[in-house]
């Protein structure tokens, strides 16, 4: 396979003007017939019209009518003796498809008896044969045939036209679209489904229907799915003046599904993960995330759908950018700004634990990407989620009015449009011309270009005399593949000042006019820069990157008291948790290297990590009486193995692992009388909702039974298992539910089979319950080794199947990609087990087989003998011939 390069861009030699598609739906052969008129394009050289096709029988090409020559060069049709001169032409071609046998999910493909597509990005080429790339916008009329009892439901992008009854017991449904559209946005739905509907009237009077599509029986499930929609729409109205633009918008729920959700233009097809949920089968988490999510999908309506990209090298143009917007969204919905504080650090540990490591790894690549092989490999949390920050860092830059305005003039310029991630920064520039983001553009820019997560340097010096407070702070960046050196960054690096009394200092920055304020941006774009506050009288604990105002890695010397200062006192509640983070980070590493060559038979360490300031400190937390039980939650949850592994030169894996782990134990014996406070005082049996204040009760009263049940394990007390299999049994939720048989699981006791096999009997029925079953027990505390074997046992149960991406997910990718303490085993058994399921389940779903393919990207920091055994087992994988582009693509950089 080829690369193909950003460079290499070139606008398509034709324009497809209408698109009229007439499918004869039938899962082993479904006939569908394209006719479209085209357009020579001037500005280009003339040339044969080449279009894309994959996996097509190809019948029958008509030109104006008539016949024509035609060739099949690899994947493309080619036609070159077409008419001459600039008019239009109507080209007719017919093909035929399998969507039965589209495990691939790309495509038109069959999940439990209903018809879907899924087009982002190259999909719709396995539909018909078409110029399959997204600066080629076209009008969309799409009629459906199919048999009206098997798919009684006929759906598509837009309005609904026309429809009726057939001969022989079918039906048709006839739907346009009244926006122009790339391919990758077309939709088609077949089945039998029910739907949840709502009619809203928008702010602007303009009234809309909403609806919900499930299977009969789901319908309990998509109340919060609706809500959410109807939040997203009136949201965007009042933070951004977007009204929706259609008098239809439907949500449609697919078990089988590659991605989370897809963003089709008036018809979004989710993965059920992300719309069913009812308090007895979703947790807090789920809920959130389905908010989350539909307000994704939906907000792509505007930064995707009405502007979208030129090409793939830009997806994070309508990604990064939608990925901001859910995020505000969320936050905005949680409300207080506690609650908000709460979303923000979620979405940094996410970004810090995958982002990161990406952008340290052999995928490493620039938000805007200048190669790929399989562009569905670039789908990554670095197009996402640093692609997101890179954003917020514009609104920082420009302020949220600025930045409200920035988006209006993006509009403006650029409605109906394709265009580049060029085009997004200079309209917020371009409506803030006096800011820094103005004055900075180019190098701002380099977010886009320049791969690799900077770190930050931060010293600070006081001057008592002088009264001065100097910081410096200095940037670097390391090498990553195809970029041996970077330039300086714009980096907003938000900073307040602590006072050892705890107060918030006033701050006068040297030659800045702002007025002063507890909190300052300094923008910093030299390798090393010095700024001088006045006016300090006594030695403050400065607090650095505030909310997380850029995506670095911030390397300050704070002593363990200053970041105690800061864990008691900082008014920045994002780095109040940080500096808890900071020492328990500290604390991790210092034991890892403590335990260097001490190799204990049982894999464990006697070693006890934390020290008594620490574990003090966390107590007055957990106690505190004015923080919230969420952001106390966070608080206590120690950085996660993957994210100290990243932190070190040369990872042991299971050095990492016991080391948490006895930080866990001890955390479970020295703070035993405070869980059972905390147990007693947040636990409910009232009303479920999922509001940040219940759900975060929630969440520590789960933290809470997980340590109790651990600590039992210590001292063999009964009474706490005991109280939690009852809670189990009794829980009036998903979430207290599931969190009493994590802290069961978790802690191995004896009652967590019992449970285990009553939630099974429990949840049979719902695929999403039972996935959280087989995550939890793939995704265990490894005692021995015994989870590879569990893992193995649980992939020939009866429910597991390889070929639903969910259940897939939550067996091997739990195992192999989230259970580093389970997976990365001294016989390599785990890397074993893993090039196995990449290969199987490469010749079933390339796309889902090359995300697993990326659990050993990090293979060379690991340790002998887990680096030599990660090596081969990828080399095992290359060496195969037939591998799909996907997995060719990770493994091949990998080796490289
Ligand atoms: N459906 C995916 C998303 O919304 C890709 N566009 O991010
Ligand atoms: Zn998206």
């Amino acid at each position: 396979a080829q690369a193909i390069y950003r460079a290499d861009y070139q606008a398509p030699a034709y324009w497809i003007d209408t698109v009229e598609l007439c499918f004869d739906l039938d899962p082993a052969k479904t006939r569908v017939l394209n006719r479209m008129t085209l357009r020579r394009n001037p500005a280009v050289p003339a040339q044969a019209l080449r279009l894309d096709g994959e996996d097509l029988n190809l019948a029958r090409v008509l030109v104006d009518g008539a016949g024509t020559s035609f060739k099949l060069e690899g994947a493309q049709l080619v036609l070159e003796n077409l008419p001459e001169g600039p008019g239009p032409f109507a080209l007719e071609i017919f093909t035929t498809c399998c969507p039965a046998k589209n495990t691939k999910l790309m495509g038109l493909f069959v999940s439990q008896d209903t018809f879907f597509t899924q087009c982002e990005a190259e999909g719709f080429r396995r539909i018909t044969y078409f110029l399959d790339r997204p600066d080629v916008m076209a009008s969309y009329t799409v009629t459906i045939r199919a048999d009206k009892t098997a798919y009684p439901v006929l759906l598509s992008n837009g309005n609904l036209v026309d429809s009726g009854d057939l001969d022989e017991g079918r039906h048709f449904a006839r739907w346009v679209d009244p926006f122009r559209k790339p391919s990758y946005l077309f939709a088609l739905v077949a089945g039998k489904l029910v739907a949840r509907e709502q009619r809203i009237t928008a702010r602007s009077g303009r009234e809309h229907l909403l609806q919900v599509y499930v299977r009969p029986g789901d319908l309990d499930k998509t109340e919060h799915a609706m809500q959410s929609l109807v939040h997203a729409i009136a949201w965007d109205e009042s933070r951004f003046g977007l009204h929706l633009d259609l008098d239809r918008f439907m949500i449609v729920a697919t078990s089988d599904f590659n991605m989370g959700a897809m963003e089709n233009k008036g018809l979004n097809i989710f993965n059920t993960k992300y719309v069913l949920a009812n308090p007895a089968t979703a947790t807090d988490a789920d809920f959130g995330n389905i908010e989350s999510v539909v307000g994704h999908e939906y907000f792509h309506n505007w930064t995707g759908d009405r502007v979208t990209c030129r090409d793939w090298f830009q997806l994070s143009l309508k990604e990064g950018l939608t990925v901001f917007r859910d995020q505000e969204f969320s936050m905005d919905m949680a409300g207080v700004e506690s609650a908000r504080a709460v979303k923000r650090i979620e979405d940094v540990r996410v970004l810090r634990t995958a982002q990161f490591p990406e952008d340290a790894g052999p995928m490493a690549h620039p938000v805007r990407p200048d190669s790929y092989i399989e562009i569905n490999n670039f789908y990554t949390v670095t197009i996402y989620e640093k692609g997101a920050e890179v954003v917020r860092m514009m609104q920082t830059l420009v302020g949220k009015d600025g930045f409200a305005k920035g988006m209006a003039l993006y509009f403006e310029r650029h409605d109906g449009q394709a265009v580049t991630c060029d085009d997004f920064a200079q309209a917020i520039a371009d409506a803030n011309p006096q800011s820094d983001l103005a004055r900075l553009l180019p190098q701002f820019k380099r977010w886009y270009s320049q791969a690799g997560t900077p770190r930050v340097k931060a010293e600070g010096a006081f001057d008592a005399a002088a009264q001065t407070y100097v910081l410096t702070l200095s940037q670097t960046c390391p090498p990553t593949p195809g970029q041996p050196a970077k330039e300086p960054f714009v980096i907003p690096v938000r900073v307040g000042l602590v006072a050892p009394d705890g107060r918030a200092l006033p701050l006068h920055l040297q030659g800045s006019g702002a007025a002063p304020g507890d909190t300052h941006t300094l923008v910093l774009t030299q390798e090393r820069e010095s700024f001088t506050f006045t006016g300090v009288q006594a030695e403050p604990v400065p607090s650095i990157l505030r909310g997380f105002s850029a995506p670095v890695v911030l390397d300050v010397d704070y002593s363990d008291a200053q970041l105690l200062a800061l864990l008691a006192h900082d008014a920045d509640p994002f780095n109040r948790w940080e500096a808890g983070q900071r020492l328990a980070l500290r604390s991790a590493i210092n034991a890892i290297a403590a335990t260097a060559g001490a190799e204990s038979a049982a894999g464990t360490f006697d070693v006890q990590p934390l020290d008594a300031a620490y574990i003090d400190a966390m107590r007055s937390v957990l106690r505190h009486p004015a923080l919230d039980a969420a952001f106390k939650e966070l608080v206590l949850t120690l950085p996660s193995e993957s994210y100290i592994a990243e932190q070190l030169d040369v990872v042991d894996p299971q050095r990492v692992h016991a080391v948490r782990e006895a930080m866990r134990t001890q955390l479970a014996q020295a703070l035993a009388a405070d869980w059972q406070w905390a147990y007693e005082a947040h636990h409910d049996n009232g009303a479920y909702q999922p509001d940040p204040v219940s759900s975060g009760r929630r969440a520590l009263a789960g933290m809470a039974l997980a340590y109790l049940c651990l600590d039992a394990r210590r001292t063999g007390d009964a009474v706490w298992p005991g109280k939690t299999l009852q809670r189990f049994k009794d829980a009036g939720n998903m979430t207290d539910r599931f969190n009493a048989l994590a802290a069961l699981v978790g802690s191995g006791h004896a009652l967590a089979a019992q449970a285990l096999q009553r939630f099974h009997a429990l949840f049979k029925d719902d695929a999403l319950v039972l996935d959280k079953w087989f995550a939890l027990q793939a995704g265990a505390t490894d005692r021995g080794g015994d989870i590879l074997p569990l893992v193995k046992q649980l992939m020939a149960h009866p429910d597991f199947s390889l070929k639903n991406p969910n259940r897939a997910r939550s067996v091997v990718f739990s195992y192999c990609s989230a259970n580093p303490g389970a997976f990365h085993r001294a016989d390599a058994a785990g890397y074993v087990f893993w090039s196995e399921q990449v290969l199987a389940l490469d010749a079933i779903n390339p796309q889902v087989a090359a995300r697993l393919a990326r659990a050993l990207d990090r293979w060379s920091k690991l340790a002998e003998p887990y680096r030599h055994a990660a090596r081969e087992a990828i080399a095992r994988i290359a060496a195969k011939p037939d591998l799909s582009n996907d997995v060719r693509e990770v493994v091949s950089r990998a080796l490289a």
